[in-house]
């Protein structure tokens, strides 16, 4: 009678239990499955992928009717662009400071790679403030066969310079690297088994071999990509300058990053005879495709920009609110906007400003914006409307914006002085996409 009573006690439970983990597990399972690992992460947060559920939006204008109609464009441009820049800087990524520093950059080694086509060049950035000093190491590549300096391309890698190619010369990062086995990095520090393994991310000969260079440096030796509360990396050489409460507009580990491109372009400009400082296309990958949308935007120095799958943040609009949206970035990656940034969660439609004017802010220089079909985290839709939208000011110089009128299909691209692609495949950037960056940035070449 006991048994048989304990037997029902505990099967009751037995199926009380079957019955809780599958009511807590399947959704677990299936919002697993469905929305990749990173949805899970803020409660409640389901993506949107369905172009039936987007919004109605209107969009900021890029021209007021004054800019538009004034007699001098380019003069009222300069006013209304100015009014813009200043409203992603506020209201977005966060001011940069524009307190004194000092920067020296040297040259701690050089010598042939690529099969003795390019000749590789590492310096050591110094910046230097009041509050102390803080370094970065820039990596360059430049054909060897160059007999005058080289137009070239400047971008930021997610796990050091040594990430890049597998030549046992680079200096591995001392900086604090996000945990990653596949990188090699372990107790987030980078070690020597990380060498070589972006370097499909970053196909060196190919672009040597175009006649271009190339420039790089960790985007962590500039600011840890990490919330520590806007403490360390660059932050700290300018402590009054750190976003609080009392100054919500100020920058983000993004505007961080931006700031020491910048700062890496003096390097280039003034101190890298091979490379031809004033032909420099900022490029970059998701997180640092943001970056360089919003480099360009700051720094007219650079002479375009390519933004591969950069969605949230970067190319993709806000307002349309697929994939990744504003309060969902802003839940998992805190550092990377300024506070400000915070009030448009679930409120897009109160942004002063969306992703198609920054592309505007970078006319008439030539830029790129590409995508990939399995990326839908990114909003390709929403990058190729930002390209087509925001390169409609280019006719204002005289140049088209970008040749397409819809998103196009997978692996065709449209190249131009607007440029787009969609390609087949994931969230990446491979050969395929910057076999079309070589050709966009043809443009450079001399005349
Ligand atoms: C994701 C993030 C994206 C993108 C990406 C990356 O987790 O949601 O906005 O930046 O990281 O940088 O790889």
């Amino acid at each position: 009678m006991l048994g048989g009573r304990l037997r029902q006690i505990l099967t009751g439970h037995i199926w009380s239990h079957c019955l809780l983990i599958w009511l807590i597990g399947c959704p677990l399972f299936l919002g697993k499955a469905f929305l990749g690992k990173a949805a899970m992460a803020q409660p409640g947060f389901v993506a949107n992928y369905d172009e039936g559920r987007v919004p109605e939006y209107r969009l900021p204008a890029i021209l007021d009717q004054e800019t538009s109609q004034a007699d001098d464009f380019p003069a009222a441009w300069k006013v209304r662009r100015e009014e813009i820049r200043h409203a992603f800087a506020n209201q977005m990524y966060g001011t940069a400071p524009d307190s004194p520093y000092q920067l020296v950059c040297e040259r701690f080694e050089s010598g042939d790679s690529c099969s003795g086509k390019a000749l590789r060049q590492q310096f050591r950035v110094t910046l230097s403030t009041e509050a102390g000093r803080h370094t970065i190491d820039l990596l360059v590549f430049t054909p060897k066969r160059a007999n005058k300096p080289v137009p070239g391309f400047l971008g930021l890698s997610f796990y050091g310079n040594h990430t890049v190619v597998p030549d046992e010369q680079v200096a591995i990062t001392q900086s604090w690297c996000r945990a990653s086995a596949d990188k090699g990095v372990e107790n987030h520090r980078a070690t020597a088994d990380g060498r070589g393994t972006s370097q499909s991310r970053w196909p060196v000969e190919m672009i040597i071999e175009t006649g271009m260079g190339v420039a790089t440096a960790y985007c962590g030796d500039i600011d840890p990509d990490y919330d520590d509360d806007f403490r360390n990396g660059v932050h700290a050489l300018f402590p009054d300058h750190r976003p609080s409460a009392e100054q919500p507009h100020r920058w983000g580990t993004i505007a961080a990053w931006s700031w020491g491109l910048s700062r890496l372009l003096d390097c280039l400009q003034n101190d890298v005879a091979e490379f031809d400082g004033d032909r420099v296309v900022v490029i970059g990958h998701s997180r640092l495709g943001k970056t360089a949308l919003w480099t360009a935007a700051n720094d007219v120095r650079f002479a375009g920009a390519i933004s591969n799958n950069s969605g949230c943040g970067g190319a993709a609009l806000s307002r349309r609110a697929f994939g990744e949206t504003v309060g969902r970035i802003n839940h998992s990656f805190p550092h990377w906007f300024s506070p400000n940034f915070k009030q448009y969660n679930l409120n897009e439609d109160q942004l002063p400003i969306d992703q198609h004017q920054l592309v505007a802010l970078l006319a008439p220089r030539p830029v790129y914006v590409a995508s990939a079909s399995d990326d839908r985290w990114a909003d390709p839709r929403g990058e190729f409307l930002s390209a087509k939208l925001g390169g409609e000011i280019y006719g204002r110089w005289g140049f088209s914006g970008l040749e397409l009128d819809q998103l196009p299909d997978p692996d065709r691209a449209s190249v131009g002085r607007v440029s787009y692609h969609l390609r087949q495949g994931k969230h990446d950037i491979n050969a395929w996409d910057w076999q079309h960056y070589l050709h966009f940035a043809q443009q450079l070449a001399a005349p």
